[in-house]
């Protein structure tokens, strides 16, 4: 039977259009889960955006609509932003769909019932933005917002309380029995030690000073507050308590399917506290793991509109394909760490890695076939000397090393293993010579051997990064004239396949960027939304 996986990223507030930073996150999610569809695994994808609360009420307001035709339009731009950057996602889920509305009613009433969620009264320093409440320590003498630093409001009002008290031991428990289950493991120590240790508040799960929100049945003025509402869209999508729930069925209640979340730094407390919290109220299994990635910045600091420093995608996608755009991302932000965007750094990306390395290793490759063999790929001789071995061997390798590495979420890791083979086997032309084997006819099968090998690395790569060339690993694939059964990933370990199939150079891969000009051009693109604001 196949292995499942269920993989999600967080679900976006469409209170603005989506930037560079949600189109990382949604991207690295799409690479691994493209990667394990590829592998067999059966896979669900999820993205969706988060719709309720005061901010996106406030929005709305400012621009004389309802709160729903507010969200309508924003949210087309995320499945747009998603279409061109070839999101694979299974489903959507919006919180404004009923299927979520009418469950998440259902898990506050199973709470209430169970005296896990009570009636109390909250007052505390209020930050709008972040929809959060926080401590006198928190706010500090001068009441700013610890998280955006945008001044607090001091609020009262009625509201319902989850309670954490009984499930701390649990969670405790769980984290010591699953090492893995938030990465890196960092995080877990500062939840520990920062939220944990010094004593857990009970969770404000209801409001009353806004209505934009799931209204709880038994006590219509309160609607659910945020994070409740926010963080069960991880079953509702799947059908938890409704009438098909195949799909929960399938993938939550099988232990042996793996649950990752991918989240940012941001949103780390709710995921790995609250969020395992519910599922216990709810006797449900916990995900495998939270996965806290980065973030992608800008040389002044986190995107923000505010700063006016985002840049959206878009103009990347046109001007230089989704390939790269998606590659960049995976490669030059280590998943797990922090990093800058710059032009510079991802025009070196192209240049360095997609025209150099990989472009470079299939036009070479294909024009000596053609030169040499008539455009046919020679068959197989086994390995007739030392370099030709270890190149047959570092294929399988990589092959074993992108696997672990993967499912280790060590994705950029696992790429730079295809690359290092791309890098390995451009320096093995230079090493063998076909040149000079093809001046002498006795060195013919060593030239033969030479070209099967070249194309058997292009072929192990192409497959390798199909998860994130979504459409140059044909391009690739179409050169060297592999026929549709053989694009199948089973056929990676297979050595010396493509023996007989007829190349057919095609345009370039990645064309060569003029650095200094496309660099001043992802400039003006950056600079574009500032001198809109300014205007
Ligand atoms: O927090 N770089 O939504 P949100 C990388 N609705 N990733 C970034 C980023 C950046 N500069 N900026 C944002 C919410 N992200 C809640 C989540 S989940 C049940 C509810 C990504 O629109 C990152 O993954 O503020 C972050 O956690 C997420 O977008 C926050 O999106």
């Amino acid at each position: 039977m196949a292995k499942k996986f269920y993989i999600t990223t967080p679900i976006y507030y469409p209170s603005a259009s989506p930037h560079l930073g949600h189109a990382y996150c949604t991207t690295m999610c799409d690479v691994i889960a493209r990667g394990k569809r590829m592998r067999g695994f059966e896979t669900f994808f999820l993205t969706g955006t988060d719709e309720h609360g005061e901010k996106i009420q406030k929005n709305a307001a400012a621009k004389g609509i309802t709160p729903q035709q507010f969200v309508d339009e924003v949210v087309v731009r995320f499945k747009d932003l998603w279409k061109a950057m070839y999101i694979s996602n299974d489903d959507f889920i919006r919180t404004t769909d009923k299927r979520h509305v009418d469950t998440v009613q259902k898990i506050f009433s199973t709470m209430l019932e169970k005296g896990d969620i009570y009636l109390s009264s909250y007052s505390g320093w209020y930050c709008v933005h972040e929809e959060s409440y926080w401590t006198e320590t928190q706010v500090g003498p001068e009441h700013i917002c610890p998280e955006c630093g945008r001044p607090v409001e001091l609020k009262d009002e009625p509201a319902y309380f989850y309670h954490c008290g009984q499930h701390v031991d649990a969670l405790l428990d769980y984290y010591d029995k699953n090492p893995s289950f938030i990465t890196p493991e960092s995080r877990k120590n500062e939840m520990v030690n920062t939220f944990i240790k010094p004593g857990l508040s009970d969770l404000c799960v209801s409001r009353t000073s806004f209505d934009w929100g799931i209204q709880v049945v038994e006590d219509p003025k309160h609607v659910v507050y945020v994070w409740l509402d926010a963080l069960t869209n991880y079953i509702t999508a799947l059908g938890y308590l409704q009438e098909d729930d195949s799909r929960f069925q399938n993938f939550w209640q099988d232990p042996e399917c793996e649950i990752v979340h991918v989240i940012g730094a941001d949103i780390t407390r709710f995921h790995t506290i609250y969020w395992p919290m519910f599922l216990e109220s709810l006797g449900l299994r916990k995900p495998n793991r939270v996965f806290v990635h980065g973030l992608l910045m800008m040389k002044d600091g986190k995107m923000s509109k505010s700063k006016g420093n985002t840049i959206s995608a878009y103009p990347l996608i046109e001007r230089y394909g989704v390939d790269a755009v998606r590659y960049y991302m995976v490669s030059e932000v280590p998943f797990g760490s922090d990093g800058v965007f710059t032009p510079e750094q991802f025009v070196m990306r192209i240049n360095q890695d997609l025209a150099n390395n990989v472009g470079n290793l299939l036009n070479r490759t294909v024009s000596m076939i053609q030169k040499y063999f008539d455009g046919t790929i020679p068959e197989d001789h086994g390995d007739l000397c030392e370099i030709d071995a270890e190149l047959r061997s570092l294929c399988d390798k990589t092959v074993v090393a992108y696997e672990t590495l993967n499912d280790d979420l060590r994705v950029t890791e696992a790429y730079e293993k295809v690359m290092d083979l791309v890098s390995r086997a451009n320096k093995y032309i230079e090493e063998s010579a076909p040149w000079a084997l093809a001046k002498d006819p006795e060195k013919k099968a060593q030239l033969e051997s030479v070209m099967c090998h070249l194309a058997h690395v292009l072929y192990v790569a192409g497959m390798l990064l199909k998860p994130i060339f979504v459409t140059k690993s044909d391009k690739i694939f179409d050169q060297l004239g592999v026929p549709a059964e053989l694009r199948c990933y089973e056929k990676v370990r297979e050595f010396g396949l493509l023996g007989g199939l007829k190349v057919c150079k095609g345009d370039q891969l990645f064309p060569r960027l003029d650095a200094e000009a496309e660099i001043k051009a992802i400039a003006e693109m950056m600079a574009a939304p500032k001198e809109k604001a300014a205007a």
